[in-house]
Parts: C-alpha cells; sequence; structure tokens
C-alpha cells in the first residue's frame, strides 16, 4: 500500500495496516515537526478513541483525554446545557488535540521502523497501474503497490490525479471565518461553550487543564494583523460574557483565520486509488466533524482492504466509497445546521436571526430536538 498524506487520516490507516499484517509506505510532503504542531481538531468522538484505544495507540489519550458529558449553547446572554450523554446512550466526547493523536502516531510508527518518509516532494499518483513516485533526499523512488489511499488532505495530489468527469463535486462556501487562538490559560468553564451573539459567534474550548482554545467567527479574508491579542481578548469578552461570569485570559501562543466550507466528491474512489478524510470531504468546523469523519473513513478502508486481500474479491473496495458516503453526508448536514444556527449572517439578516433565535430555543427547551444534536454531536452509528 501507497499512502500519501501523514496526518491523522494517513498515520491512522498505516497502523491498522501494521496490525493486520499489510505492508504500507507514507508519504508526507512537510516536516515532521510541522505536521506535529500543526493545530486543527480537538473534539474526538468515542468511535475515534475506540479506534485509537484498539489500534493500541491510546495510551497516552486515555490518561490525558478529558471526557465531556455535555457542552453549552449560548444565546440571548444565558447558558443552555445540553446533557450529551444522558441523550444519547451514556456515549462522551473526549477532548485531546489533533496535535497530540499525531504526535503519537508518528512516535509508533518510528518505533516500528516502518516506512514514514517527511519532506517528499514531486509526488506523482498513477491511480490505474497503480503507482507512486516521489523524490526524497536528493532521489526518486517509485513504489508499485496494490492500492493508493489518498489521505493529502484538501489541497493534495491524489484527488487532482484522477481524470476530469469521473467525479462529481458538491459544496458550499460560508461568507465567514474563525479566527483562533491557543492561550495558556485554565479554560474558564468545565465545558465547551457555543455561543450565539450579534457580533458573531464565539467559541469556548480547550485542549488541557492549562490550554484554552478560543475561536471568533470574522470575514473568511480576515487579515490577522488587524488582531492584537488584546482585541481578541475584548471581543471574546463581549460575545461569550454572561452575568457573574469572566473569561480568564493569559498568554496567546497561537492564532490563524480559517476559511469555512463543505465539500463532497462522489465517489472516493478510481481504479485503485481511495480517498479519505479531507481529500475526499470538508466540514466547517462548527460541529468537530472533520477528524473523526477522516478516521472513521480509515477504519472502513483498512476494513476493506484487509476483506479484498482476504477474499480475493473486488467487492470490499468497490463498496468502500458507498459504505463511507452515509455518514459523510450527515456530518456534512449537521456541520451545515450547526453553521447556519449559531453564525451571525453577514447583513445583518433579521428573517435569519429570528429563525436561528427560534432553533436554538427549540434544540434548548424540547428533549427530542436536543437528542438530535446530542447524539450527531457524539457521532451517529448508521447501518
Ligand atoms: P490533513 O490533516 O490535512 O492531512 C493531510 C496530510 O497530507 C499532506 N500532504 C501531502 N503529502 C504528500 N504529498 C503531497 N502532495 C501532499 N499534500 C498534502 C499534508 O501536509 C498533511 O500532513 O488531512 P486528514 O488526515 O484527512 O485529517 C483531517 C483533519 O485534519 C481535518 O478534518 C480537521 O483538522 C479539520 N479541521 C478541524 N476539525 C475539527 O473537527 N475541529 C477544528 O477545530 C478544526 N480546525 C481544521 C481546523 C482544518 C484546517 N485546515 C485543513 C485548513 C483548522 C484548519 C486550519
Ligand atoms: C476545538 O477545540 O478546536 C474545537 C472544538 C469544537 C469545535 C471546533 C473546534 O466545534
Amino acid at each position: 500500500m501507497a499512502i500519501v498524506g501523514a496526518g491523522p487520516a494517513g498515520l491512522t490507516l498505516a497502523r491498522l495496516l501494521e496490525v493486520a499484517g499489510i505492508e504500507s509506505v507514507v508519504l508526507e510532503d512537510r516536516s515532521r515537526d510541522y505536521v506535529e504542531h500543526r493545530i486543527r481538531a480537538g473534539v474526538l468522538e468515542q468511535r475515534t478513541v475506540d479506534l485509537l484505544t484498539e489500534a493500541g495507540v491510546g495510551e497516552r489519550m486515555n490518561r490525558e483525554g478529558i471526557v465531556h458529558h455535555g457542552i453549552e449553547l449560548q444565546f440571548d446572554g444565558e447558558r443552555h446545557r445540553i446533557p450529551l450523554s444522558e441523550l444519547a446512550d451514556g456515549r462522551t466526547i473526549l477532548i485531546y488535540g489533533q496535535t497530540e493523536v499525531v504526535k503519537d502516531l508518528i512516535a509508533e510508527r518510528i518505533a516500528s521502523g516502518l516506512p514514514l518518509h517527511f519532506e517528499v516532494s514531486s509526488v506523482v499518483v498513477e491511480p490505474t497501474t497503480p503507482r507512486v513516485t516521489f523524490r526524497h533526499e536528493g532521489s526518486t523512488h517509485e513504489v508499485d503497490c496494490d492500492v493508493i489511499a489518498g489521505c493529502d488532505g484538501f489541497h493534495g495530489v491524489c484527488r487532482p490525479s484522477i481524470p476530469d468527469g469521473v467525479l462529481q463535486e458538491f459544496s458550499r462556501d460560508y461568507p465567514f471565518g474563525w479566527l483562533g487562538i491557543l492561550a495558556q490559560v485554565a479554560p474558564s468553564n468545565d465545558e465547551l461553550v457555543y455561543a450565539h451573539h450579534e457580533r458573531g459567534f464565539a467559541l469556548l474550548s480547550l485542549r488541557s487543564p492549562e490550554l484554552s482554545r478560543l475561536y471568533l467567527q470574522c470575514r473568511p479574508d480576515e487579515d490577522i494583523e488587524e488582531w492584537p491579542d488584546e482585541r481578541i481578548w475584548a471581543e471574546l469578552q463581549a460575545r461569550l460574557g454572561v452575568e457573574g461570569w469572566t473569561l480568564a485570559e493569559g498568554p496567546v501562543l497561537e492564532k490563524g483565520v480559517t476559511g469555512m466550507r463543505s465539500y463532497v466528491v462522489e465517489p472516493m474512489q478510481y481504479e485503485r486509488l481511495f480517498l479519505a478524510g479531507d481529500a475526499a470531504h470538508i466540514v466547517p468546523p462548527t460541529g468537530a466533524k472533520g477528524l473523526n469523519l477522516a478516521m472513521a473513513d480509515v477504519r472502513v478502508l483498512a476494513d476493506s482492504i484487509v476483506e479484498w486481500y482476504r477474499s480475493g474479491s473486488d467487492a470490499p473496495l468497490e463498496a468502500y466509497s458507498e459504505n463511507c458516503l452515509r455518514r459523510v453526508w450527515r456530518a456534512e448536514h449537521f456541520s451545515w445546521w450547526m453553521t447556519s444556527m449559531l453564525h451571525r449572517p453577514p447583513e445583518g439578516d433579521e428573517f435569519e436571526l429570528k429563525l436561528q433565535l427560534s432553533q436554538l430555543r427549540y434544540v434548548t427547551t424540547s428533549e427530542a430536538a436536543a437528542r438530535g444534536l446530542a447524539e450527531n454531536y457524539v457521532g451517529l452509528e448508521l447501518v
């Protein structure tokens, strides 16, 4: 197997294949340091936690990750708790950064002595042969393989190596982005707070008992230079503030702006090339689904490959895309719905605002509506 991309999808797939006794080569165009410090997601579904644990790479995650049983929705200056585990059969979420998941997977791969090459270049993917060529440390290499896994994210080379006309694309852009910070300060709330506010959406999250992760709705092209730390904190205080509570501030360790989009390609396969994770689909981060979807894809892909070798029939590989897309579309809908409910529409569309507030009141007063949110948030098992 050739695996292009050493993000969560590629590294987890490599580990699952290793456990099943299937050889793989992992190629990554960035450095190890870059990949290990790229701050992104922080919410792991139970299913993701189980997958990493079963794959034998969950030891530190289970020790350091923080179990959460609920989240809070804030609107009209008040907070309302959604008791996730009560509403979703006892399932919980785990707060453990994507950076940490990636560090654990890389450490395991390196300890196993199996091939993982950083800083490769000129990666060329031939889905039909199937073959991957690349340059590494001054020479050109060729991997002749049975299957290629395209785990190289949204801007990778795998999806564009599929001939025109094969894939159908579905997408939606949003007129806003998120400005995110990592701050060295204890989280000011025990649970995540998703805040609807007339100044725009804000999110209080965390990475550890000493590290807060906070986000503000902004323009998609927002210039981070226009946001000194004092302005960010003032805006967070305004949007997250409720009576009798203050947001603790601390040194800002990292800050950046992320655009938001929804995107899916169908099918997630061409010949012997299989797309997984962000290479095949993107969700806006409001539902915390991106990383979890990537992990769910590679579980299906690993099982399909194992079954393909075992049975000698192409059927398991041919079913891969369909097996993933039901779950992908559920997460696409949930992420779009959470995004639409919580973000201030750009032109102060009063009708939209009234709809948002009505929906927020509904999910915080009707147990049936809250259950819908909860079971999607913790991750639905679709059959
Ligand atoms: P990744 O993590 O993008 O990994 C792809 C890897 O492929 C490498 N690559 C190549 N390697 C070799 N040759 C090439 N030609 C290559 N081109 C690219 C890249 O360097 C990279 O290492 O995809 P993967 O594994 O599918 O994992 C998906 C998740 O990373 C992603 O869904 C989430 O992080 C999305 N996301 C967030 N999700 C959340 O649930 N909560 C968040 O707060 C959150 N924040 C984010 C995010 C995604 C972001 N991106 C993609 C812009 C913040 C950002 C900035
Ligand atoms: C995060 O902690 O980075 C995070 C949490 C929840 C989200 C998105 C991002 O919905």
